[in-house]
């Protein structure tokens, strides 16, 4: 049987993780022939509940579980990983400013992209989920100068999906139905998701839905803004959705997107789109033998490039942000 590849988890006692962790050991992220070998990590306080969520896996006896190892040092943790799935991160309290919020993520994104650098494999992919997204991967990635950049992914596949399904909904079809979705940008309320290039079976999906009014009233606002929804309606954020989200581009990253398809992947620009290198953005990807590609040469009008750019904007404040705080 094949070795088992070792993936590192982070916020393992957290909500997402309570999730994450049984779709990983059940083979929905590598398939039902490959062995995995978890590796939690939680800050110390939390080891105990980690604890608890270790004991429900050994009682799931998942046949693909071979081994899982936890602790508080990531160091020891990220020891020989291919995966590492960074969902734990500070959330923002009452009263912090986002200022506070950067550098308190700064501490654990430096941290743990340094020993990213010192202790994963070779071929490590790295898949930032923990808020914020995007700069918390361009914080990891820059202190980890020995792991290639393109390594490094952030999430917006949550905003994609949640995406694929209000025009699904709208225009009374399967979710199946809809393919060639984008979300451009920043996974933040400031995210573009594009209709203009997405199709309802095979058709393009701004022509046959035709009804901007919706797209800016209705389907862009329902989805930036679903994350609070999620907190308005069930108390705290999303969890099994951000989970399956997580699971899906790291599967897509690893295993590659069905021919003739593409996903949204926060990726480091290669200045593609007039998106400045060096900053983590989301495009449209494809991925062949482990490796993505921005999907190149799509037309963007003038409605999508200043929401492209805005998005952009938010981005690059950010950068400056953690750069003028010296995290990068
Ligand atoms: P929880 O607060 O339930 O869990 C986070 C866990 O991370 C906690 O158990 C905490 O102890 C742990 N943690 C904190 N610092 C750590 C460190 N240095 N090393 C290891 N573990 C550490 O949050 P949860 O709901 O699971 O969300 C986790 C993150 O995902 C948050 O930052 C959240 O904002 C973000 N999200 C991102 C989404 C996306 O689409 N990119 C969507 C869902 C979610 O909002």
């Amino acid at each position: 049987s094949n070795a088992p590849v070792k993936v590192a988890v982070t916020g393992a006692a957290g909500q997402i993780c309570y999730s994450l962790l049984f779709r990983i050991a059940s083979g929905s992220l590598l398939g039902p022939d490959q062995p995995v070998e978890l590796r939690l990590l939680e800050i110390t306080p939390a080891l105990k509940a980690l604890e608890g969520v270790v004991m429900e896996l050994d009682d799931c006896a998942f046949p693909l579980l071979s081994d899982v190892q936890i602790g508080d040092d990531a160091n020891t943790v990220f020891d020989g990983v291919n995966l590492a799935m960074l969902v734990g991160a500070r959330p923002r309290t009452k009263g912090m400013e986002r200022g506070d919020l950067l550098e308190a993520n700064g501490a654990i994104f430096t941290a743990q992209g340094k020993a990213l650098n010192d202790h994963a494999a070779d071929d490590v992919k790295v898949l930032i989920t923990g808020n914020p997204a995007n700069t918390n991967a361009l914080i990891a990635m820059r202190n980890a100068p020995d792991i290639p950049q393109h390594r490094f992914n952030a999430l917006t596949r949550l905003d994609h999906n949640r995406a694929l399904t209000q025009v699904a909904q709208k225009a009374g079809v399967p979710v199946t139905d809809v393919t060639h979705m984008t979300i451009w940008g920043n996974h933040s309320a400031t995210q573009y998701p594009d209709l203009f290039h997405t199709q309802v079976g095979g058709r393009n999906a701004a022509e046959l839905i035709d009804d901007q009014a919706w797209v800016e009233g209705d389907f862009l606002p329902t989805v930036q803004k679903r994350g609070a929804a999620i907190i308005e309606a069930r108390g705290s954020s999303s969890a099994a959705s951000a989970a399956n989200a997580t699971v899906e581009h790291m599967r897509d990253w690893v295993q590659g997107t069905p021919e003739g398809q593409w996903v949204s992947m926060s990726v480091p620009s290669d200045g593609s789109y007039g998106v400045p290198e060096g900053i983590i953005s989301s495009f449209p990807c494809t991925v062949s033998g482990g490796e993505y590609s921005i999907v190149q040469g799509l037309e963007i009008d003038e409605f999508s490039r200043g929401k492209i750019d805005a998005s952009v904007a938010e981005l690059i404040e950010e950068r400056d942000a953690v750069t003028s705080l010296g995290l990068i």
